[in-house]
């Protein structure tokens, strides 16, 4: 029987991961942009760390502590879902393609489907540079959002939706009508809006556009956003990391 534990630190940051079909145990270490630096073994032996870009799903770059010590490179695409590995002098080592919901398949270079569709190089970053497990032996397909986790088979989160009804929202709620009440749809495990190609959804809390988050600053964001939801959304930020 397979068996994964997943531990959480009191921000919702996944902090260590157990897997009993390869009896191996990973702890993750975090900027304070929950984005994971570096990741330790059992032993507490350093395995590889990461560099990211502006944005909070935007991988660069992984480097592992193996010898010799190797840097990979990442390139996305208009989600910055990782579409290639790269060495550093521009040779492919794996392609990533996607369905609309983010399933991944991983390719050679010559763009031959992997035989065992796990990462030849250990790569956790796909769909919208979140975090893809492998669990279950490789059955069950889990990603990591910040506040949430998402299946890519079914296009579903895992959990429902955080942020909750919306109360004294100066949209005038209709009681009878339920559209309105939940800040991010009535169905509270949809996720991105069910249009996954264009939308995106940094911490598993609200779907934005992604229009919103080429521009992730707060002036564009209350500009062209939902003023109260976004407040809402920084707000409950605040709130999470000020729990600290
Ligand atoms: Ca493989």
């Amino acid at each position: 029987m397979f068996e994964t534990k997943l531990a959480y630190d009191a921000l919702s940051r996944r902090i260590k991961r157990f897997t009993n079909h390869d009896s191996q145990t990973t702890y993750y270490y975090y900027n304070n942009n929950w984005q994971v630096l570096c990741e330790y073994n059992a032993s507490d032996e350093f395995q590889r760390w990461f560099a990211y870009g502006n944005y909070i799903d935007e991988v660069l770059m992984m480097s592992t502590s193996y010898a010799p010590p190797l840097a990979r490179f990442y390139i996305h695409d208009h989600l910055y879902s990782p579409a290639a590995l790269l060495l550093f002098n521009g040779v492919v080592l794996e392609r990533y393609e996607y369905d609309a919901y983010g399933a991944c398949q991983i390719l050679d270079p010559n763009f031959a489907s992997d035989a065992d569709q796990k990462s030849d190089y250990a790569n956790p970053y796909t769909f919208q540079g979140n975090r893809l497990d492998l669990l279950d032996g490789g059955n069950l397909k889990l990603m990591s959002w910040p506040y949430r986790n998402y299946l890519p088979d079914l296009g579903r989160w895992t959990q429902a939706e955080k942020l909750g009804i919306i109360p004294n929202d100066n949209r005038q709620i209709n009681p009878f009508d339920v559209r309105k009440q939940y800040k991010d749809g009535m169905n509270l495990y949809k996720a991105l809006a069910s249009n996954p190609v264009r939308n995106t959804d940094l911490y598993g809390l609200l779907c934005v556009f992604r229009e919103y988050k080429e521009n992730f600053w707060l002036d564009r964001i209350l500009r062209w956003g939902d003023k109260k939801i976004i407040k809402d959304v920084l707000k409950f930020l605040k709130g999470q990391r000020s729990r600290n």
